[in-house]
């Protein structure tokens, strides 16, 4: 076994895959990190500002000149402009998928799409009524015309109330205290820096705007106004994504799925979808798996066609249908190198341009579908959902027609499949508490759990695959902290049987006690990473059910292998919402010091959330809890 491989991953099926890519000499992401080194260190810090064409500038981290850019501009305003600008593309990435969303509901709800339809009508009186949506004596569609509405309207309108679904999702306490803070800031500076989004598309926009050459350069200003963005994302475009797909295809509830390369079957089409939107996912599923679709698998000489996940669009396959999911972003490339994938099909978000040309060692059709998300190399088939059941199956067809085309003699498949138990939307969660929050505070006040930790986001390909994720979360069940989280992270604890059920037994004896009266296990699966606002729901859940701010509970976050822009909206929106958030890697932020100083000790004033940087996933459990013990005794807990 290679030691390089063994360096790259902590997954056993990746470190297989990673000998056979240097035995074959399959370029991988890690090969091209190397040939990256060393990384600009402006880049690193933040410092480098590339926003008009008097630059690029950059700004010497140790006083010496240049100190300023051309314009005058401050490592401090460079590296918060730079970080805005990272928030406002995270929160777009996240809540076009909620437009997205929004819109095919409309078009579902007014006979516009007759491919698609409402699955969980339960879920659209619930959000319904949450909204203020009257619901007696009306059709189901007609309630979903509104439902859809008001989400549309989040995106586009141009008062300054804040948006609806924050209004009606977050905590008043949270909302009331984030008011009082843009009025002490006002006091203070004079300067008006609002929290509270008025448009889910407009607060990006003014990210755009204010960090445009010559506009805002006050890191203050510019780091409220990238929290603002996120709340945006957060209480409203990733809930948004959320609510609505929950209506369309079903809200998660508990079941076992498997974990990892060994879903692929070396005698079926196997299709991988990889991305983000349901919406071609849950299509592509239903079609290959219908029987039409299995015969024409069969007629080509293979059992049928298998389907697997990769990356969020697994989870949100995993979370409702119960596919098998194939891995988390690192394994995109190593999937490939299976020799046993017929077609990989791709929407939108953490995609690399690599797997076009990767396919083409192998017999993989590597497909894109969406306008968003062109790859030279890759066969486009555009979706659109009106033909939605049509396109489907043309793409399914495409993986089909490539089983012939396998080369046997690169089929390797490593067996490693784990258990894992997963599902748990807020839903679901209290279905298993009895339909209250109260015994889950009741634990916390007890002691028996002591706190909760979310974790989030990615692989990065800096950090050893996955070790961080796995380490991370056992240090923290250990510590009886229920451990709960969505995206990649989530695939990473699946594939290390941290979410079967005999994960109970590396808990601390309290969570082990909670977790077997209820037959859960201690990690919970909570789904993709626009689910991060399921999250955000229970978090507010405990918070309104005590009559405290979000601030005040024993909760505490983490991204330990984060590494897109989306995580940067998520992190922000965790912390405007109240949570404490660990980061690992450190953001490019540590070139400017009065930005960091906001975003660790100001924040933690300001909001109550805020972020902190740790290396080790030791050390890490360690501060987190130690968050955890504070908040508690704060409550006199
Ligand atoms: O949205 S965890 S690598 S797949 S960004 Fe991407 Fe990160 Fe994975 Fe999902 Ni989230």
């Amino acid at each position: 076994m290679s030691e390089l491989s063994r360096k790259r991953s902590a997954d056993p099926a990746a470190i297989e895959m990673l000998n056979l890519a240097e035995r074959k000499q399959y370029e991988t992401i890690w090969d091209r990190l190397e040939k990256q080194q060393p990384q600009c260190g402006y880049g690193q810090l933040g410092t480098c500002c590339r926003l008009c064409t008097m630059g690029p500038c950059r700004i010497n981290p140790f006083g010496e000149e240049p100190t300023h850019g051309v314009c005058g501009a401050t490592a401090d305003t460079i590296v918060a402009r730079n970080l805005a600008r990272m928030a406002a593309v995270g929160s777009s990435s996240h809540s076009d998928h909620g437009r997205g969303a929004a819109l095919l509901l409309k078009e579902v709800a007014i006979g516009k799409n007759k491919d698609y339809r409402i699955t969980d009508v339960e879920k659209l009186k619930a959000v319904a009524t949450r909204l203020g949506i009257n619901t007696a004596g009306r059709s189901y569609l007609e309630i979903a015309s509104d439902v859809a509405d008001v989400a549309i309207n989040c995106f586009g309108k141009q008062d300054e109330e804040p948006i609806i679904f924050l209004q009606k999702y977050m905590p008043k306490k949270r909302i009331e205290r984030l008011k009082e803070i843009e009025t002490m800031l006002f006091e203070k500076t004079g300067k008006k820096m609002g929290l509270l989004p008025r448009g889910i598309d407009r607060e990006a926009v003014d990210i755009l705007h204010r960090t445009h050459f010559g506009c805002d350069a006050d890191p203050l200003s510019l780091m409220m106004q990238t929290v603002r963005c996120a709340l945006s994302d957060g209480w409203a475009g990733s809930l948004i994504a959320t609510e609505i797909q929950d209506i369309l295809f079903g809200t998660p509830t508990i079941k076992t799925v498997k974990a990892n390369l060994g879903v692929l079957d070396a005698e079926y089409v196997n299709i991988i979808i990889h991305g983000h939107e349901p919406i071609l996912s849950e299509k592509v599923v239903e079609i290959a798996l219908s029987e039409e679709m299995q015969e024409a698998a069969r007629k080509v000489g293979a059992k049928g066609v298998n389907v697997a996940g990769l990356c969020c669009t697994g989870n949100e396959l995993l979370m409702r249908q119960g596919v098998g999911i194939a891995g988390n972003e690192l394994h995109s490339e190593l999937a490939i190198m299976t020799g046993a994938v017929e077609a990989m099909v791709v929407d939108v978000q953490c995609i690399y341009p690599s797997l076009a040309k990767l396919s083409n060692c192998f017999h993989t059709q590597f497909i894109t579908t969406n306008e968003q998300a062109a790859i030279p190399g890759a066969i486009h088939i555009q979706f659109d959902e009106e033909k939605a059941n049509d396109i489907a199956r043309k793409i399914v067809q495409a993986g089909i027609d490539a089983f012939p085309n396998r080369d046997k003699s690169k089929v390797y498949i490593p067996s490693n499949i784990s258990n894992a138990i997963v599902g748990f939307s807020v839903e679901e969660i209290l279905k298993i508490l009895g339909g209250s929050v109260a015994p889950l505070v009741d634990a916390i006040a007890k002691g028996s759990i002591k706190g909760v930790a979310g974790i989030v986001g990615c692989n990065n390909v800096k950090v050893k695959q996955d070790l961080y994720h796995q380490e991370l979360t056992k240090e923290l069940i250990k510590r009886d902290i229920l451990v709960i989280g969505t995206g990649c992270w989530a695939i990473g604890a699946a594939k290390a049987g941290l979410m079967d059920i005999s994960a109970q037994g590396l808990a601390g004896e309290g969570l082990k006690a909670v977790c077997k009266a209820l037959d859960i296990p201690p990690v919970l699966h909570m789904g993709s990473c626009v689910d991060c606002s399921r999250m955000l729901v229970l978090a507010g859940a405990l918070a309104e059910h005590l009559d405290v701010d979000i601030s005040d509970l024993p909760l505490v976050g983490s991204a330990p292998e984060w590494m897109t822009e989306k995580a940067v909206a998520i992190g922000t929106y965790f912390v405007g919402s109240g949570v404490p958030v660990h980061l690992w890697p450190a953001p490019p932020i540590l070139g400017g010091p009065e930005v960091t100083k906001i975003l660790t000790e100001g924040a933690k004033e300001l909001l109550g959330g805020y972020f902190f940087i740790e290396e080790g996933p030791e050390a890490t459990a360690k501060r987190m809890e130690e968050i955890i013990l504070e908040k508690r005794t704060a409550l006199g807990i």
